[in-house]
């Protein structure tokens, strides 16, 4: 059990949503091409120069412990690995019975998901747009826009990240533009 004692270090905040400038004071996380380039069917090499950032997200400043949300703003930026729309690594929960959340701000995008048993389904998310993740579901986000992708999401602060199992296996489906259409192969 989670007594109060050891919850209630942090005391009720506020923070600003202005997307001009985010800073919810908690982690920033930056990735580039250069990071995630694995994750793509194929490598591009007119974006080995530029190494542009694919998406960026800001956290909350919240302990990473059963009883918190953590809550956080995702921009996903636009842009293809060749003919492949830009995306998130997508993951698992590490504590795999636990769901999240995410609310489009802006622009238009897909969020994958699919369980370890095979299961797969794909959600639209654009402005004003609630996308639920239920436990047990893997999700990746996907921009197939041409602005950046904005969402707030908000998750149990212990469910943790497994990108192993991604990465080993990868998720079944992949968004590419073809001929200026939008197809899920
Ligand atoms: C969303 C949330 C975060 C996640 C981020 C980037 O904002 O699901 O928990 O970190 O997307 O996705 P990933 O961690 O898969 O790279
Ligand atoms: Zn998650």
């Amino acid at each position: 059990m989670i007594s109060e004692r050891s919850c209630c270090k942090v005391r009720p905040f506020t923070v600003s949503m202005n997307l001009d400038n985010i800073n919810f004071n908690g982690n920033h996380i930056v990735r580039r091409y250069e990071d995630i380039k694995s994750i793509f069917k194929s490598t591009d090499i007119s974006l080995e120069d530029k190494n542009p950032v694919i998406y960026e997200v800001f956290e909350s400043p919240v302990p990473e412990k059963q009883g918190h949300l953590i809550f956080l703003v995702t921009i996903l930026y636009p842009g293809k690995v060749n003919e492949e729309f830009f995306m998130t690594k997508g993951h698992y929960h590490t504590v795999e019975n636990t769901a999240e959340v995410y609310l489009g701000i802006k622009g238009k995008g897909l969020i994958l998901c699919q369980t370890k048993s095979g299961d797969f389904e794909v959600a639209e998310i654009s402005e004003n747009r609630v996308v639920y993740i239920p436990p047990f579901w893997a999700h990746r986000a996907v921009n197939i826009f041409d602005e950046p992708l904005i969402f707030f999401g908000i998750y149990p602060a212990h469910a943790g990240h497994d990108y192993e199992t991604i990465a080993q296996s990868g998720f079944v489906k992949r968004v590419f533009s073809k001929n200026g259409r939008v197809v899920i192969e």
